[in-house]
């Protein structure tokens, strides 16, 4: 028998992994422990070609650490909550519940065949009314902390899906999922306070400058966007509140020739005369059905009204007029500005367009902006500007004017964040419960936390479809919605808003830790035994929202006493995608590859050998270019040596071939090295040369039966288990060594087998010996090349003249022909 039977080893190895429960991490070990985790799925489907390959170096990582001799806790569960199960339902008229569940079957078999290193006796579903009681108990004690909170605001609004978007969810103005224009619309709803941390989330990025992509941290330090400056107030004629304004460039105030309110802010709509009003209410209309990226972009066009009133600038008394423009944002710093268009461009071409006047305060050499239209940024010296005239560069004008401003009392230093807080309030029915009860009286009332979970009652149909409210909203849940008042005993109301997603994917890794646990979320010493996470794995498109959402979460749970650590990702690997022909698969492309297909044809095996092969596991893997067929034939090469080995251990190792055992323990050293530094492409490449060196060597030297030849094939056995389990099982057990492999000890480098005697490679120059080098016997074509032609007698020897050809015989010849 030659070949290795795909299916009929996926199904064998299957039920060994199940009755002998490998993968099980326990508890209660002596051993050292690493806990390997991989983003969970949402249960869309069946397993496609993404996850094919995120969980392919996952599970790379997972059993080379349980090879090394760790307790591996490698744990796998279901972010099963979310829109596309109320959707089906709403379509089949059944329950969510019904579709999620039938898809984690299917999905779970597919993980099941795919061969992953999985612990199945931890896998939850967030949609689990034994998991979201203690979603919504930690929602309970964000809350008590103030920590979550309602206000109103616009919002934005999918008219096709009806409900409110996070910004996130917004992309170039159109809905994430449907592709529809965003609105703008004013609800009520509920936020966690992430904001409160933004620079606790800045400042831990330090721990993870070792482990986390830089892309990432670099993705994560703009959206959290934190940024130097000051408050000014403006005090404004006939009010009692002044206008306060948010500005890096606190020096320019004298430069300050009108200020801006944000249209969508409530001050605008306070300030704004009797006489003005009509002309404002008809441009915030307007205003609201453009996006923000819109707003900020500097292209667009430059739009306002004024609202009638002056404010007076405090540094000079100077009475300037009060506008509103969508250019301008009500969330970002205090929603108002004070314009300094000399100085920054977009105020520049509101002034020109508006007629209002240009002020330079800092001379730079450079033209009049009023006259050029272009705003100066530079340094320079200060003019227009009272007691700061004649002073030079930006930091001496800023603090000077800030300490002026402190004394006044008008105004102080003040660091501003981009980071919103998160909105996390759906108008859905798939999703976690808000435990919040509405007492007319009482107001918004906690629901004891003896009366968790609050579980969703039982719609499905029409009663899901969208109407600009959350199902629960709707008559069909009035039953479940009327309660009495905890506090009072009064009728009152249950919030019908449902949480985002993102909460349950906050904290579902602590909960793998104590699975099932019925007192909290987790306990605190299993956390403390498994956590932080050694190694996440997962898309790059969450390098924001989750990873950001999750660390926040650990940050309070750590105020909270419930955890120890601050971060709980020690690495991360951000995998790339799978595309095909070159751009992403699609359904209206017809590029897309089906997993299962793929799986049919060659078996796992092949294909995960594919997919870690491809590349680097950060880069995109184009289908187009990779042969599975090959990465089959490549296996069945490698399984014919076990069956060539097999047969009664022979004499010990140490008298094995001296070359092929080198070859193997070099191979040892590169692959550990490698797959610790996450190459597992190149860790890869060194296997098949190792099995290349073993054929050879029973093909043309030691033979089959000698001792080198086994351990060799050993070793590409274990090498191979990391991304092609069940031939590796296959070729372990034809050695005769007791199953698992996944348990089988990773092999050390034998320090004596790794000293590379060095060879002499002799360096020709049109056939006369010019050097004679001392090289490693592995050495490559390029070093070869690099290393002959910068010695300095070949120098010499090819006096100035090109070359036309190197031929090389490694490691011991190289031959150089110069031109003519
Ligand atoms: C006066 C000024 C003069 C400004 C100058 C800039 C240059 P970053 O760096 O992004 O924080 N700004 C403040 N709040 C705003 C809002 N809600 N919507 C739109 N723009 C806003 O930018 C801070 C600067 O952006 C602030 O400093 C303010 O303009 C503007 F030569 O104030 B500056
Ligand atoms: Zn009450």
């Amino acid at each position: 028998q030659t070949g290795y039977d795909a299916v009929a080893a996926q199904e064998k190895w299957q039920r060994f992994w199940a009755d002998d429960q490998t993968f099980v991490a326990h508890d209660d070990t002596d051993k050292p422990r690493r806990y390997v985790l991989d983003m969970f799925p949402y249960p869309s489907g069946d397993l496609h070609m993404g996850h094919a390959e995120a969980y392919a170096m996952g599970d790379v990582i997972a059993r080379m650490w349980r090879m090394q001799g760790y307790e591996v806790l490698h744990p796998i569960g279901w972010d099963s909550f979310g829109l596309p199960a109320e959707n089906a339902a709403i379509k089949s008229n059944e329950h969510p519940a019904t579709w999620t569940y039938a898809n984690i079957d299917t999905q779970k078999n597919s993980f099941k065949r795919y061969g992953l290193s999985l612990d199945w006796t931890r896998e939850l579903h967030t949609s689990d009314p034994e998991y979201y009681h203690w979603t919504q108990w930690l929602f309970l004690r964000f809350h008590e902390r103030g920590l979550a909170y309602r206000k109103d605001s616009y919002v934005n609004w999918c008219p096709k899906d009806q409900t409110v978007l996070a910004n996130e969810q917004v992309i170039n103005g159109l809905c994430e999922r449907c592709h529809t224009p965003v609105t703008k619309r004013k609800l009520n709803q509920w936020y966690f306070k992430i904001t409160e941390y933004a620079q606790r989330l800045l400042d831990d990025m330090a721990q993870l400058e070792t482990g986390w992509p830089d892309r990432v941290l670099a993705m994560q330090r703009n959206w959290i966007g934190r940024s130097e400056g000051a408050v000014v107030e403006f005090t404004v004629d006939g009010r009692e509140d002044p206008i306060t304004v948010f500005t890096t460039r606190p020096d320019t105030l004298y430069g300050a020739t009108f200020m801006v309110v944000a249209p969508d802010s409530e001050l605008a709509g306070e300030l704004v005369t009797d006489e003005q009003r009509p002309a404002f209410e008809t441009y915030l209309e307007q205003v609201k059905k453009s996006t923000e990226i819109e707003r900020q972009s500097t292209q667009h066009e430059k739009t306002g009204v004024f609202l009638g009133v002056h404010a007076v600038n405090p540094v000079n008394g100077e009475r300037v007029p009060v506008w509103a423009a969508d250019y301008v944002l009500s969330e970002y710093g205090t929603g108002a500005i004070m314009a300094v268009p000399a100085h920054d461009q977009r105020d520049l071409d509101f002034a020109r367009k508006f007629g209002l006047p240009v002020r330079v305060v800092i001379a730079t050499g450079e033209p009049d902006p009023g006259e050029s239209g272009i705003a100066t940024a530079g340094d320079g010296t200060y003019v227009n500007s009272g007691p700061l005239d004649g002073l030079e560069g930006k930091a001496a004008g800023i603090a000077r004017t800030i300490g002026t401003l402190r004394e006044r009392g008008t105004g102080d230093a003040r660091v501003t964040y981009r980071l919103r807080d998160w909105l996390l309030s759906r108008q859905r029915f798939w999703g976690c419960p808000i435990p919040i009860i509405h007492c007319p009286a009482c107001g918004e009332v906690p629901v004891p936390d003896d009366q968790l979970p609050i579980e969703l009652p039982d719609l499905r149909g029409d009663a899901l479809a969208p109407k600009g409210t959350s199902p629960l909203a709707g008559p069909a849940a009035a039953q479940w919605r009327d309660v009495t008042c905890p506090q009072c005993g009064g009728p009152a109301q249950r919030d019908t808003d449902t949480m985002d997603t993102f909460v349950d994917s906050s904290w579902y890794f602590y909960r793998y830790c104590s699975p099932g646990y019925a007192d909290g979320p987790f306990r605190a010493a299993d956390v403390r035994r498994w956590m932080p996470v050694q190694q996440y794995v997962g898309g790059v498109e969450h390098a924001i929202l989750h990873l950001l959402y999750m660390r926040f979460f650990a940050k309070v749970l750590h105020d909270l006493g419930m955890i120890d650590f601050d971060e709980p990702m020690e690495r991360l690997l951000n995998q790339g995608q799978v595309i095909n022909q070159g751009k992403a698969m699609s359904k209206s492309l017809g590029n897309g590859v089906d997993l299962g297909q793929q799986i049919d044809a060659y078996g796992v095996d092949a294909v995960r050998l594919t997919v870690v092969f491809a590349g680097p596991p950060e880069d995109d893997i184009d289908w187009a270019d990779v042969s599975p067929a090959s990465s089959l034939k490549f296996l069945q090469r490698a399984y014919r040596l076990a069956v060539e080995v097999a047969g009664p251990r022979g004499a010990d190792v140490a008298f094995g071939d001296r070359t092929l055992r080198q070859a193997t323990h070099r191979a040892i050293r590169d692959v550990t090295d490698l797959v610790g530094l996450g190459r597992f492409n190149v860790a890869i490449a060194r296997v098949m040369e190792l099995v290349n060196a073993t054929r050879k060597a029973i093909d043309t030297g030691c033979g089959p039966q000698d001792a080198a030849v086994r351990e060799s094939v050993s070793f590409v056995a274990q090498a191979l288990s990391l991304v092609a389990p069940y031939v590796a099982e296959e070729m372990w057990e034809v050695l005769g060594e007791a199953p698992s492999i996944a348990n089988s000890q990773w092999p050390t480098p034998d320090p004596e087998l790794l000293v590379t005697e060095a060879i002499t490679m002799v360096v020709q120059v049109q056939g006369k010996v010019r050097a004679k080098l001392t090289v490693p016997p592995e050495i490559t074509e390029t070093d070869a090349t690099d290393l002959a032609l910068s010695d300095a007698n070949v120098q010499r020897a090819l006096a100035g003249r090109e070359v036309a050809k190197v031929i090389t015989r490694l490691p011991k010849m190289v031959s150089i022909v110069p031109k003519d």
